[in-house]
């Protein structure tokens, strides 16, 4: 085991190697661009380095905002042949090339956490993103609203959890047609078996298509996409961010009156997400009605999302007695969970950095004791992308920057810590 100290230096070098003068990428080779929810994390790390390069993360992020308040999930600044699919492929529309969907919105929630920590330093450059944010917030309600105020995505993408097992019958009745024959480079950088398989690739890049041949016409699309999911990873990050935004909003003396009715249509979105049968949070098909019936790590954010935990609890408890490095990003107990395939079952470092906001939020101590779980799976298997939950083992792409942005801002037992419990 390393050296608590060495670690705090590891990772200060890693958001180093990574930035890019005004952006980070999430880690060299594999993802050589910048992507939306990495970059936030990444915002979040650096506010413990250089505040002001913090607040430069989000600006970039948000230069790429589209006409219609759309972040895009990846902003192409140079291009590079080691990824894809690149800018070409997705053909966005905004003022710089980007891909066409959007991701997780964690951007105003980092944005108050790296403002909590400087106030002064921060007013000006959170009041310049504030109706920048807010532009963002009223796109998803108008375009990724469910009809029941849950949030959807459109693109495995979108929901940064590319694999999961939850999209697995959707994905399967999609017949991928019309696609150019491409060439994959991830698996040059990472071990194949820890990444999604062909059959998914060619599904991600027939939705991608779709998106491209029509300008990313949203009311064009919720037409004829096959891949419509209600999903608590989307619901729970722009519930809570929206919260957030309010807050920032109050304390600037800005016009908040449209955030309030946002909260409650989520929170009766939220309702429409919980699955009896399977104890926890699910994801809904928005095409048939049917549950994914898969317990993921985003049905553990509803404590983030502030919402009623119901029953999530024990399902918590059930699923981390099976790992030793939790939170599995799929339910152990079930015959689809692969311990080293991504987001079929390894464990994420930022994923519960805010599971963890939440339960420190609802008093739970078991917050305290995920964080001690991360502390030890990073100082086990170091900054990799993910990790084997059964092991500490690292997985996927090395050197990374939310993995790094977590421990400096959480995990670090040096860290100035206790902002949001401070703050409540
Ligand atoms: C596609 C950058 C991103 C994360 C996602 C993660 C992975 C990309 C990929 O990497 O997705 O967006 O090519 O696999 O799933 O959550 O933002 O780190």
């Amino acid at each position: 085991m390393k050296d608590v100290r060495d670690l705090d230096g590891e990772a200060a070098e890693i958001m180093r190697m990574n930035d890019r003068g005004g952006y980070s990428v999430p880690t060299a080779g594999l993802y050589p661009y910048q992507w939306n929810w990495d970059s936030a994390f990444a915002a979040y790390g650096y506010a413990f380095l250089d505040i002001d390069r913090a607040w430069e993360e989000l600006e970039t992020l948000f230069s790429g905002q589209w006409p219609d308040g759309m972040v895009p999930h990846i902003l192409f600044h140079q291009v590079d042949p080691s990824y894809f699919p690149g800018p070409d492929i997705w053909g966005g529309v905004g003022p710089l090339p980007s891909s066409g969907i959007s991701q997780p919105p964690i951007a105003a929630t980092m944005a108050r956490l790296v403002w909590e920590l400087d106030i002064d330093a921060g007013r000006d450059r959170v009041a310049a993103l504030y109706p920048k944010m807010v532009a963002w917030h009223r796109w998803f309600m108008a375009a990724r609203d469910d009809g029941h105020g849950a949030i959807c995505l459109t693109h495995p993408w979108e929901a940064g959890r590319d694999n999961a097992p939850d999209w697995d019958g959707p994905m399967r009745r999609i017949e991928p047609h019309g696609i150019a024959p491409y060439e994959r480079r991830d698996t040059g950088h990472v071990d194949q078996d820890m990444r999604p398989k062909k059959a998914d690739y060619d599904r991600y890049l027939y939705l991608v298509k779709q998106g491209h041949d029509c300008g990313w016409d949203q009311a064009h699309l919720l037409g004829i996409n096959p891949f419509r999911m209600a999903d608590p990873t989307m619901t729970f990050t722009l519930l809570r961010a929206t919260r957030d935004l309010i807050w920032i909003g109050q304390q600037l003396g800005a016009d908040t009156s449209e955030l309030p009715a946002m909260i409650a249509r989520m929170e009766a979105g939220t309702e429409t997400l919980w699955n009896p049968g399977l104890n926890a949070y699910d994801v809904r098909d928005m095409k048939t009605g049917e549950w994914a019936n898969a317990v993921s790590n985003a049905a553990f954010l509803c404590w983030y999302a502030g919402v009623d935990p119901k029953d999530t609890l024990v399902t918590y408890e059930r699923v981390q007695a099976k790992v030793r490095f939790g939170v599995a990003s799929h339910d152990p107990d079930s015959p689809a969970f692969e311990p080293k395939r991504y987001w079929r079952g390894p464990s994420w470092a930022m994923m519960n950095m805010l599971i963890a906001m939440g339960m420190d939020e609802a008093g739970l101590e078991e917050g305290a004791a995920l964080r001690r779980q991360t502390a030890r799976m990073i100082e086990t298997g170091g900054f990799s992308e993910y990790f084997d939950p059964t092991t500490g083992a690292p997985a996927g792409g090395q050197n990374f920057t939310w993995t790094a942005a977590v421990w400096l801002g959480w995990c670090s037992p040096n860290v100035r810590r206790g902002r949001w419990a401070q703050s409540r």
